[in-house]
């Protein structure tokens, strides 16, 4: 089987009708950006599917605009925590209490050219109207309770919110967590998958602090935002949502809407985004936003400026010092962390491991700057790891092997639309 119609087939496997689980076995049900990038593989082949699962993802937004990480449609043991730990959702919808990184918007804007460019305008009008609706309540909601501040940034009020579960960026900002009540628990991830790439049962049993906390809140995010022991302002998250906002004032300019509330999120985030710029570390980082301090960490995060449309001479010429750095260390690009820090692990979980889905953005950034050569590395690495290892959660980025699940909905997505394309 080609590697094109291999990618199809795990797509189709891992479709529930309307959803795709990450992974079968170890992520049973839908997430929420790892949705958004399924969206963009399903449109290589079936648009329809496409849309819908974006549509299935916000049949589970919350009346204040939220959209949860994962949305529980079926019962399933083989995850924790799972929908009776969260406690979360509304209209009988069963969710998780916290969100993910705002990539949607740029997927839905992806799609909808694509649609014009088939010449079904007509056909997706209504469908991206209604999405464009929803995702600027979603953004409106990120730039109320994941920015109380008003600083441009997105803060991340629990490490899975930011997609980079276990990035040493969270050790810091997480240790004034008090784990003492978390009480006994059974994991289920460490069933699936060698202990090694996972978190350790210290970082779960702050994920699980950070969950029984926000579920004593009754998930109410106003108060979350003020009085979280966690609060970090992920540089991740905050590159993405100003790449987002970028692409939702385009597709609601397309769709005749007024976007003039998202320029304003826009002009907020150019404002504010200098606040994530490390000066001693010469490199974008997140800060945490309770004790002030940059975590000093160069992550692939790090490298998603460009992706956000930052055009900064001195700026852009440090972060590509580190990037070229770091990929005379590393045969592929781009680990998860830097590969000179001691911290460095090559296949535990975002502290060493190359994602698909972080390699496409950082990609698409760097082509979009002109920096060709850089992107073309980040592409060819990532086909080649692809290539030799088939659609692996995770990727080695000392030797290229595989870690975390195989047969991965989001790595089969970006083989289809991004890295296995010329
Ligand atoms: C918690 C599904 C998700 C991804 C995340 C990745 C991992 C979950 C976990 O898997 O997180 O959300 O249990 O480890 O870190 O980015 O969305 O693929």
């Amino acid at each position: 089987m080609d590697l094109n119609e291999a990618a199809r087939a795990t797509l189709r496997a891992n479709d529930r009708g309307g959803y795709t689980v990450p992974n079968g076995q170890v992520y049973p049900f839908q997430w929420n950006w790892d949705s958004a990038f399924v969206a963009l593989g399903f449109d290589t082949f079936d648009r329809d599917r496409a849309w819908a699962e974006v549509e299935t993802l916000f049949e589970a937004q919350w009346s204040d605009g939220f959209v949860p990480h994962i949305i529980f449609w079926v019962d399933d043991a083989g995850y924790f925590p799972g929908p009776d730990v969260w406690a979360a959702g509304e209209n009988g919808i069963r969710t998780s209490g916290i969100t993910q990184p705002p990539v949607a918007a740029t997927v839905v804007r992806m799609l909808w050219d694509s649609a014009v460019a088939a010449g079904q305008a007509d056909t997706f009008r209504p469908r991206a109207e209604k999405l464009f609706d929803q995702l600027l309540a979603w953004h409106r909601w990120f730039a109320t309770h994941r920015d109380p501040e008003g600083r441009g940034v997105v803060v991340a009020v629990h490490p899975w919110e930011t997609g980079r579960d276990n990035s040493p960026e969270w050790d810091a900002p997480g240790e004034p967590i008090d784990v003492s009540g978390v009480g006994a628990y059974t994991r289920r991830d460490t069933g699936h998958l060698d202990a090694k790439m996972r978190p350790t049962k210290l970082e779960y049993d702050r994920y699980l602090a950070l969950v029984q906390y926000g579920r004593a809140q009754g998930w109410e995010h106003h108060k979350i935002a003020v009085g979280s022991p966690f609060k970090v302002a992920d540089v991740g998250m905050s590159m993405m949502m100003m790449r987002a906002n970028r692409d939702l004032a385009a597709l609601g300019t397309l769709l005749g809407k007024d976007v003039s509330a998202v320029d304003r999120l826009i002009e907020r985030a150019e404002d504010g985004i200098d606040w994530l710029w490390d000066a001693d570390r010469q490199s974008w980082c997140s800060r945490d936003l309770i004790s002030g301090k940059s975590s000093g960490f160069v992550t692939s995060a790090s490298f998603l400026s460009f992706y956000a449309g930052i055009r900064d001479a001195t700026k852009d010429a440090a972060t590509l010092a580190h990037f070229d750095r770091i990929g005379k260390v590393v045969k592929y690009m781009v680990p998860s962390l830097d590969p000179e820090d001691p911290g460095f692990q090559m296949v535990r979980y975002w502290r060493g491991p190359v994602w698909a889905v972080v390699n496409t953005m950082i990609g698409i950034g760097l082509a979009e700057a002109g920096h060709d050569v850089r992107a073309k590395r980040v592409k060819g690495d990532t086909r080649t790891m692809m290539n030799q290892t088939g659609f692996f959660e995770a990727y080695s980025p000392v030797d290229g092997t595989g870690s975390g699940g195989d047969d991965f909905s989001w790595t089969a997505a970006m083989w289809l639309a991004w890295a296995g394309q010329d």
